[in-house]
């Protein structure tokens, strides 16, 4: 099962061409897919070879083969994780009994929710980043975007395979809609919020794959639990993809602190209207930036009460991040956890059933791993000698999914009157203005190994070739 065979018209690793219907309804969606890509995919792209990695093994072990390619003949395919022996629902009311091979019947509604949600979040990322190719800073961050790009798109084949295969017309039909909805589209937008915000410049993209894919690393580690086997296998592998996705958010970031805390230094200079005027993005920008796309990211964990949460739960659809490492009774019956709310005019914990809480759980989870990574890009500023620190905002803050939509809360956590808020929103998330400069910095680089002056290139290059290696090759 792990090797993939790339002579079917849809590589794949789970026996296509045994199941003729099911292959002749994905290649009925294919060039439908392509359709959409042409239409939504990277503006501009079509006549680039780029350098791009294929996955050719379910394997660790060189799962990818790298090399040049127009990306619209990029060779999509269909990619389970091995399975495992006699593998068992590993929580919630039916756990002990063997993983479903197929969905049973009560579960099918949610599970079909849960994956058309999965699914929409991968082609909306794709059709957010389109323009971005435009401006790359570089041909290694350009190579990287488009990289991002295919994977999120073979991430909806992920998801259109289990709907094919698995929810029979209901299924086909919503395949069809994943390509139908766009993101920040009046009458049909993407299905979660942050799906539907422009990604308008290069920061915005290296927070969204900081922050934004890390949603995905966590969903998907939920959703590598579930007892619905096909779901956890395709899963498993897609996450596999994700781990470079973050790597593009993390380095990009800590790649734009690095230029900027370099020019500081050399100029002596801390005040962010002359930090600015070196053609850098100042620190203070960078943190309301990071304050949005934080703030927006904590968002897709749903509410922090959730009644689907708990259902999804004990019905053995969705697990909890590492689910099988933890060591407890995996029913979380009678259990509580503490959840954080406005109570008398303040932010205060409050305790409640677990199982309600389990999207909170998850973004507690979510929000511990980004902070680490905040640090991470401290110590960059740290080593320059100077003071500035970056953080995270409270988690209450800018919310508009769950209990603190509505309310007006600090980066400190503190909650506010909407005069107050009004007086201070500018500080704490980009305005107008500071998106009107981080894009006047923008502007396509494309000569091997040369770097856009905001930010400074990166320690190594893609699969150990040069940092002026001819990533795209334009013709
Ligand atoms: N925006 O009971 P609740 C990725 C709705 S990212 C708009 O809390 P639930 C990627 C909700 O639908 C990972 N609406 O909901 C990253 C519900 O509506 P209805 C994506 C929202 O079901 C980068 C109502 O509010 N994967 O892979 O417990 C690039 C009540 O909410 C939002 C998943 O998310 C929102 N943010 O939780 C590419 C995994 N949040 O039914 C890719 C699958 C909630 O009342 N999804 N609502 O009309 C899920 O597990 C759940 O659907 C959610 C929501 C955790 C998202």
């Amino acid at each position: 099962m792990s090797s993939i065979n790339y002579n079917d018209k849809i590589p794949n690793n789970v026996n296509l061409s045994e199941d003729k219907t099911l292959q002749r309804a994905l290649e009925h969606w294919q060039p439908n897919y392509l359709q959409w890509w042409n239409d939504m995919g990277p503006n501009g792209s079509n006549q680039m070879d780029v350098y791009l990695r294929t996955a050719v093994s379910t394997t660790p072990e060189g799962w990818a083969h790298f090399g040049h390619v127009k990306m619209p003949d990029y060779r999509w395919g269909i990619f389970l994780a091995q399975a495992e022996n006699e593998r068992k629902i590993n929580f919630g009311e039916e756990k002990g009994r063997a993983a479903w091979q197929d969905v049973p019947g009560e579960h099918r509604a949610n599970l079909r929710r849960i994956i058309v949600t999965q699914g929409d979040t991968e082609p909306a990322s794709v059709e957010q980043q389109r323009h971005l190719g435009l401006t790359a800073p570089s041909q290694y961050d350009m190579r990287n975007l488009f990289q991002i790009n295919v994977e999120e798109g073979r991430h909806l084949w992920a998801m259109v395979y289990l709907l094919h295969k698995y929810f029979g017309r209901d299924g086909r039909e919503e395949a069809e809609a994943l390509l139908q909805r766009n993101s920040g589209d009046q009458d049909n937008p993407r299905i979660l919020e942050a799906f539907n915000e422009e990604t308008p410049d290069w920061l915005a993209f290296y927070m969204f794959t900081y922050f934004t894919d890390r949603d995905g690393k966590f969903q998907l580690n939920a959703l590598a639990e579930s007892g619905f086997d096909p779901l956890s296998r395709t899963c498993r592998f897609m996450l596999t993809e994700e781990a470079h996705h973050m790597f593009v958010g993390e380095s990009g970031v800590s790649r734009v602190i690095a230029r900027t805390v370099e020019m500081m230094r050399q100029h002596g200079v801390e005040d962010p209207a002359q930090v600015r005027a070196l053609g850098v993005i100042d620190l203070q920008t960078l943190q309301r930036y990071l304050n949005f796309h934080f703030s927006v990211t904590v968002d897709l964990f749903g509410a922090d009460q959730s009644s689907n949460a708990a259902t999804f739960y004990s019905s053995g659809l969705k697990g909890r991040y590492e689910e099988t490492k933890r060591d407890d009774d995996h029913l979380l019956k009678g259990q509580h956890y503490r959840i954080l709310e406005v109570a008398d005019g303040k932010l205060q914990e409050r305790e409640v059933p677990m199982l309600n809480s389990l999207n909170e759980v998850l973004r507690d989870d979510f929000i511990r791993d980004s902070i680490a990574g905040i640090g991470r890009w401290n110590r960059v500023i740290e080593k320059a000698g100077l003071s500035f620190r970056l953080s995270a905002p409270n988690k209450a803050f800018n919310r508009h999914i769950g209990s603190f939509a509505g309310h007006r809360i600090s980066p400190e956590g503190r909650v506010l009157s909407e005069a107050e808020w009004a007086a201070n929103e500018r500080n704490w998330l980009p305005s107008e203005e500071d998106r009107a400069w981080v894009a006047s910095l923008m502007g396509r680089v494309i000569e091997p190994g040369k770097m856009a002056n905001w930010i400074a290139p990166p320690p190594m290059g893609i699969n150990k070739q040069p940092i002026d290696f001819e990533y795209v090759r334009f013709n």
